[in-house]
């Protein structure tokens, strides 16, 4: 298929290169590196050889969530943010930006977002799942009341929010001691993210602003192959959840999913079954994956070819806005 529109796709700046390292064994980090860094010659060319017209960029993992001193947070994202305004600028056919946050002063936090939407164009913000506030061992999670004003400011500007991985601290999860092959992408990823989305859709967040729309990548980080036991469980008793619907009510109102990293028909048709095919958008999850991986998988598997078109490109746009 050509002309596709994917949305998980990262850069980074001198700034927050070094996060990326440990997820890449020695002898392809230095293409790793190049690539994350790198706008215009093998970005583009992969995009163009695989059939994506259009990438909405976003910084790389954890960087901004990773600085716990909130001046130096707030200084690197604005940096990050101002790199891909300029990048953009230079290619707006092909390239669009989801902006970095320094979610450690949420007012702050609110206020960049709206430059980066009302000023430079920016489709929604990304971020890296909780933040470290203060010193490296206090996190926030974005279900907290001090976030309250920033989710206001954030759904009166419209548009869509991207809850990307990050690996928890290891000082507070000891079950990956001894095994830590299973952090990052092979399972901790998801387990951190899914965790932090079932706390945003069961806060109330997304009643007290029902247009508010969140992505998730990875199909959804395992949500939606669970959501049906989710609800079961928890209509035999709330246990307190503060929220107006079930769970499954908010996946179907306000939750996209995208295939990055996650190159899978039988997982695809879950989640079509389990979602429909509106909600459901195509993304690499470049460079940590690649475009040749993904859309030889999904130019051909057993979907209709208007379930691709939407898939694709098409439910792209629409939340988007994009022509
Ligand atoms: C990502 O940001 O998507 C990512 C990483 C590290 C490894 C794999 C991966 O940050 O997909
Ligand atoms: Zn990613």
């Amino acid at each position: 298929m050509k002309d596709k529109i994917a949305l998980e796709e990262h850069f980074a700046i001198d700034l927050t290169i070094g996060d990326s390292e440990v997820y890449a064994r020695p002898e392809v980090w230095t293409g790793l590196r190049g690539k994350l860094l790198d706008f215009e010659q093998q970005r583009i060319e992969q995009m163009d050889a695989w059939g994506t017209a259009y990438s909405i960029l976003s910084l790389n993992s954890p960087a901004v969530q990773g600085i716990a001193d909130a001046a130096r947070a707030i200084e690197v994202a604005r940096r990050a943010n101002d790199v891909l305004a300029e990048q953009i600028a230079r290619r707006p056919q092909r390239f669009g930006g989801f902006a970095a946050l320094p979610m450690q002063d949420p007012e702050v936090a609110a206020r960049e977002l709206e430059r980066c939407v009302t000023q430079l164009g920016f489709h929604g913000f990304l971020v890296n799942g909780f933040s470290q506030v203060g010193d490296e061992r206090t996190v926030a999670y974005y279900d907290a009341p001090q976030y309250a004003d920033f989710w206001a400011a954030a759904a009166a500007l419209g548009k869509p929010f991207y809850m990307h991985p990050r690996d928890p601290l290891p000082a507070r999860e000891p079950i990956y001691d001894g095994a830590h092959w299973l952090t990052g992408p092979t399972w901790a990823f998801a387990v951190e993210t899914s965790i932090h989305a079932l706390r945003l859709m069961s806060s109330g967040l997304f009643d007290r602003h029902p247009a508010l729309q969140m992505i998730l990548g990875h199909f959804g980080e395992g949500i939606p192959f669970n959501i049906w036991r989710v609800d079961h469980i928890l209509r035999k008793g709330r246990r307190g959840m503060p929220c107006d619907r079930e769970i499954g009510d908010y996946l179907r109102s306000n939750v996209h999913v995208t295939t990055s990293g996650n190159f899978r028909t039988p997982t695809l048709l879950s989640t079509l079954l389990e979602m429909g095919s509106d909600r459901i958008m195509y993304s690499v999850d470049y460079p940590f994956e690649k475009h040749e991986d993904a859309a030889r998988w999904f130019d051909h598997c057993e979907i209709s070819e208007n379930d691709r078109r939407k898939i694709g490109r098409d439910n792209a746009r629409t939340l988007f806005g994009l022509p």
